[in-house]
């Protein structure tokens, strides 16, 4: 067999195991894997170095308003860039929807920016209005294009659907085939809390952190699974930050939920104290949920090494510290007026392979299921996140022992700050193929403006999760009533 690219000499890394071998690559694809391969127009030495399926990134926001109407800094071709140079052959951005808005308008919006994109790329779908037409008619078409999933909240007055409406939008998702993703947090804990706190005249960014209860975490997430569970129905949840929230999944995983998770670089990084810093600067560390105590984060990694989370990913929200981004209502706006959100889509696999795999308290192999294969299970990329022929040839060539200093010029995203500058990271992502096309090589962008393509993703895969059946619905308990 004839290749256009041999990577030779390595050690390859799949989520379940490592060897040293040759990988070959025709037409974009995975071609071939052996111990020795021959031949290859392009010959990349892979010498040790780590073979590793490119991350794909399953949370970020990119070209994307916020509720409130915020646009981020970063659109497709910087926010794809900055993902490259993090690893990623591939992300998953959100295309949201704004009250009174059709879906089928949402995802011309976002096909019209998706286009630049220098990685291949699909959309999570973010859901604020399910009327009975999105339900019924707008959202199935969606599926059916392999848009197979969707965000929804439980927090903000703009988004919060209520339980009758998640039991709504879940029931519709399980019908289809497609997974909800919800952001947990308690409305009226987070309302109640901010009310109090500006009574008392308390608005510095710092603030920001005890507006958003640890509780009320815990509540929505243990409230959103037992919506799941009543209607049997897969759900995500995103971005969790608290160790009881983690708990809970954890404990309802076990007990047969439909049950995914991911957690974020930052709450293992970070901790409330960077709210607490200087003048406004803890502006740019405003996110939520919001970043917790110190004792949160060895939780955290301890979920992670057992299993608790599918993923680690960015929640790159990245907007400026500026009039433009996190100051558009103002340089000394109270906290529950600066924009929310911080990047993080270059910073995310170089910080959990350094902390992760560097450290002991992940293996690589986990490192590849957390920043790639379990993405792509979850959310049916079918032709990603797997070393295997046939696959798509997405790669990253990781080097393990490279250490470099995070800056923020290094992110190639179109942010003036990193919330990760000066951490000492090491391993770094030297070579990153999208396709079998190399898209970075040793710090230099290969990549042209819209090589990237759009993928349709599979319906949910629940083989190996019977699920939990409500007794309500169980005709053997429930007088032998069908509901429909
Ligand atoms: N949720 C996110 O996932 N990202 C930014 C802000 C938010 O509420
Ligand atoms: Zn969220
Ligand atoms: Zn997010």
């Amino acid at each position: 067999m004839t290749f256009d690219t041999v990577i030779h000499g390595g050690t390859i890394v799949t989520a379940d195991g490592q060897f040293k071998g040759d990988l070959g690559i025709k037409d974009g694809r995975i071609a071939a894997v052996a111990e020795t391969l021959d031949g290859g127009e392009e010959r990349i030495d892979a010498g040790g170095r780590l073979v590793m399926p490119g991350g794909i990134e399953a949370h970020a926001h990119i070209a994307q308003e916020s509720s409130s109407g915020v646009m981020t800094a970063d659109d497709y071709l910087s926010g794809s860039i900055s993902a490259a140079f993090g690893g990623n052959s591939s992300f998953i951005p959100f295309a949201a929807q704004q009250r009174g808005q059709s879906v089928d308008d949402v995802i011309k919006t976002y096909d019209a920016r998706g286009v630049r994109s220098v990685i291949d790329y699909s959309y999570h779908l973010i859901i604020s209005d399910p009327t009975e037409k999105v339900l019924t008619d707008e959202l199935p078409r969606a599926f059916a294009r392999g848009i197979t999933s969707f965000k929804v909240f439980m927090t903000y007055d703009l988004m919060n659907l209520g339980d009758g409406g998640m039991l709504d939008i879940l029931e519709v998702a399980r019908h289809h085939g497609a997974i909800t993703m919800v952001h947990a947090e308690n409305n009226d804990m987070v309302k109640w809390m901010n009310k109090r706190l500006a009574g008392n005249g308390l608005t510095a960014p710092k603030y920001h952190a005890i507006s958003r209860p640890q509780l009320a975490e815990e509540e929505a997430i243990n409230r959103a699974i037992q919506l799941a569970k009543l209607v049997d129905a897969p759900l995500f949840i995103v971005h969790v930050s608290t160790e009881a929230g983690a708990e809970i999944v954890r404990r309802e995983k076990f007990k047969g939920a439909k049950l995914f998770a991911e957690t974020c670089p930052q709450y293992l990084a970070l901790t409330r104290d960077d709210l607490d810093r200087e003048g406004m600067e803890g502006a740019k560390y405003i996110c939520s949920p919001p970043l917790r105590g110190a004792d949160t984060q060895e939780l955290l990694w301890h979920h992670i090494a057992q299993g608790t989370f599918e993923s680690v990913s960015s929640d790159h929200a990245p907007y400026r510290f500026d009039e433009t981004g996190k100051f558009l209502n103002g340089a000394n706006a109270p906290y529950p007026k600066i924009s929310n959100g911080m990047p993080g889509i270059a910073a995310r696999l170089p910080y959990l392979f350094s902390e992760g795999v560097v450290k002991g308290r992940i293996t690589p192999e986990q490192f590849v299921a957390l920043s790639s294969t379990n993405a792509a299970k979850t959310f049916g990329c079918t032709t990603k996140g797997r070393i295997a022929p046939g696959m798509d040839a997405d790669i990253a060539i990781w080097n393990p022992e490279v250490t470099r200093t995070v800056v923020a010029a290094d992110q190639h995203d179109n942010m003036d700050y990193t919330p990760f500058e000066g951490m000492e990271l090491t391993g770094v992502p030297e070579v990153v193929m999208n396709r079998g096309r190399t898209i970075v090589a040793h710090g230099a962008l290969k990549a042209e403006e819209g090589q990237g393509r759009f993928f349709g993703r599979a319906p949910v895969d629940l083989r190996g999760k019977p699920g939990y059946q409500a007794p309500e619905f169980d005709p053997a308990q429930n007088f032998g009533t069908v509901l429909r």
